[in-house]
């Protein structure tokens, strides 16, 4: 088989182009009286949202898509069966449901959302807590036995114990036996302390004080899992550690931050 000449190639594509553009005309076309006809959609309203709009190629062949974030929670299926219903169902959870498809596969719009929040996750995984977001609330530093964020996901184990150079640190700064030993971590997502340290810590630490609590000395451990509750308490011994930690990122939320706590030495 010989090789298409460019002039051949560009004939192809100009065809395709021009296809995508009759393409879009005729299925909305087509698919109009389906809705029209189906029971629900006759009793039910229109839906609020529309379908998600699909790509056109532009006059001077841009075939660019529109941001898929604009369309998170637009129904996309063509013509549902019961449109309210659909709608109902996609407002109710951050799972992609109801996006439509293109054939058997995803719209590209949907797969660049994917990408496009996988991407946050990746982000929110491998970054670092910035330091000036610590001397803030003057807490100090430590690190896991972890050295590198690639191991932190390959060893847990390694995450839940404290180097003996963290252990030393926490020993010589910290006052010994406080009611409420409060932790902040990375856990798996930098982003969620970043985000949400500034609006929960004063908050917690007020509380804690006005309730007449004695709080120990705050600090931040890097590459920590929730099990380092338990090398903490065997140095500072307090009644209850709080720890407030990165949760593992999701395709929707990239920064939640929870809150663990014990109130034995044992996590
Ligand atoms: C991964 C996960 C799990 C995994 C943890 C496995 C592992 N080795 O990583 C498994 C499947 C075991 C699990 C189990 C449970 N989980 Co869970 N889990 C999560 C998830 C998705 C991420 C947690 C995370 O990133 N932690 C941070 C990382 C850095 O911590 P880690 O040290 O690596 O992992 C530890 C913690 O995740 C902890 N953990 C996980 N879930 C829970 C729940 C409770 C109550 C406790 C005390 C600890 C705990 O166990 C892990 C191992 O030590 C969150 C949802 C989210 N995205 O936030 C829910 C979440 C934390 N889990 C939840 C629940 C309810 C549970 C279960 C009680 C479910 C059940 N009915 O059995 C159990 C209890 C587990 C326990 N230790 O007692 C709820 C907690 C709600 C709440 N406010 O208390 C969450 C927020 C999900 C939700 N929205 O409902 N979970």
């Amino acid at each position: 088989m010989t090789e298409p000449t460019a002039a051949q190639v560009h004939a192809i594509v100009t065809d395709v182009l021009a296809e995508l553009r009759r393409g879009t005309t005729a299925r909305a076309a087509a698919t109009a009286p389906a809705a029209a006809t189906a029971p629900a959609a006759a009793t039910a309203p229109a839906p609020a949202v529309a379908p998600t709009p699909r790509p056109v190629a532009g006059p001077a062949g841009d075939i660019d898509l529109p941001d898929p974030t604009v369309h998170r929670r637009l129904v996309g299926v063509a013509a549902p069966a019961n449109p309210t219903g659909l709608e109902n169902l996609v407002a109710s959870t951050t799972a992609r449901i109801g996006v439509g498809r293109a054939g058997p596969r995803p719209r590209t719009a949907s797969l660049l959302l994917f990408r496009a929040d996988h991407a946050v996750t990746q982000d929110a995984i491998f970054g670092e807590v910035p330091a000036a977001l610590l001397d803030q609330f003057g807490m100090f530093s430590v690190q896991t036995k972890v050295t590198t964020a690639e191991e932190y996901l390959l060893r847990p184990d390694l995450g839940r114990a404290l180097s003996e150079q963290a252990r030393a640190e926490i020993d010589r700064r910290c006052s010994k036996n406080p009611q409420v030993q409060v932790v902040v971590g990375d856990g798996l997502s930098w982003a969620a302390v970043a985000n949400n340290l500034p609006k929960i810590y004063p908050v917690l630490e007020q509380g804690l004080r006005s309730a007449g609590l004695t709080v120990g000395t705050p600090f931040f451990v890097r590459y920590c899992r929730v099990g380092i509750i338990n090398d903490i308490n065997d140095v500072v011994g307090a009644d209850v550690v709080v720890l407030l930690i990165g949760e593992r990122p999701g395709l929707g939320v990239a920064d939640a931050l929870s809150v663990y706590s014990t109130a034995t030495s044992s996590a």
